[in-house]
């Protein structure tokens, strides 16, 4: 319905901009996944696969959060929210993959998706919502509820974060006594740790978060840095698989 009414992006708006390549982005690097897929051995095409698909579940939530933010000029929560829903715990299932040569369990990755539907269930109520007047502007309490529900996501983040640093993950990884897993399981520590820690940033914008009242950031903002983010970590994540992928198979 939006599509042939607003094709145009307005030349000043940052947010529009990142909409538009983030969508075409999470697009290429879904085909691109797709594709090498036939260049690895049998045991890490389905690491490719999942790959694939959190980058073509993304565009295809790219495609409809563009045309919304372009018609309503508003925060896109709820398709923001259903796509994190489906493709962080695939993220999960990555760490799964890659580790499961070394013996992980079922109950690891259960264990992860748990910690990542806690992180994404409070952080939708922190969202969606925050007590706002009429005029949109933070209403009493706004803060009060951003940050509680914040701090109770963050504790979801933190879990995941620990597996992969210090945890589960980083032992099953050493165990594999495979360099390039245990390299790859490394750098995907550090997307962990630097790019998801991008998110709760845009969070703070929200009418009545910190850096809204503090430095007077607008909301606007949220999008632009949970589409960063989303770039750097759905394709940056897929790549490192890649070339895990893709050293193992040399071997
Ligand atoms: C592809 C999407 C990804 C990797 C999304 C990750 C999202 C987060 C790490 C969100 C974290 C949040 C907090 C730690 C606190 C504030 C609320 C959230 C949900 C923004």
């Amino acid at each position: 319905m939006y599509l042939l009414d607003l094709v145009e992006i307005p030349k000043d708006d940052p947010v529009a901009f990142t909409f538009f390549t983030g969508y075409m982005a999470m697009f290429a690097a879904a085909v691109f996944f797709f594709f090498e897929r036939s260049r690895v051995d049998d045991k890490w095409k389905i690491s490719l696969l999942v790959s694939g698909l959190i980058t073509g579940i993304a565009a295809v939530h790219y495609f409809y959060m563009r045309d919304y933010y372009a018609a309503t000029g508003e925060n896109p929560t709820a398709l923001r929210y259903i796509d994190w829903t489906l493709t962080v715990p695939l993220m999960c299932v990555e760490f799964y993959l890659l580790t499961k040569a070394a013996g992980a369990k079922l109950s690891l990755l259960w264990k992860l998706i748990l910690a990542a539907v806690l992180m994404l269930v409070a952080g939708y109520i922190g969202e969606a919502f925050v007590p706002l007047t009429e005029g949109g502007e933070p209403a009493d309490g706004a803060t009060a509820h951003s940050v509680t529900w914040g701090v109770i996501s963050t504790i979801g983040y933190v879990y995941i974060l620990y597996t992969a640093w210090f945890g589960e993950v980083k032992k099953l990884a050493d165990k594999t006594g495979d360099a390039t897993v245990i390299k790859g399981i490394n750098i995907l520590a550090w997307f962990v740790l630097v790019g998801w820690a991008i998110y709760p940033i845009g969070y703070m914008c929200m009418p009545g978060g910190w850096l809204n009242i503090a430095l007077g950031w607008e909301s606007s903002n949220v999008d632009l840095f949970y589409n960063i983010a989303d770039a750097v970590n759905k394709i940056g994540f897929g790549l490192v698989v890649y070339s895990v992928a893709i050293g193992a198979s040399k071997k």
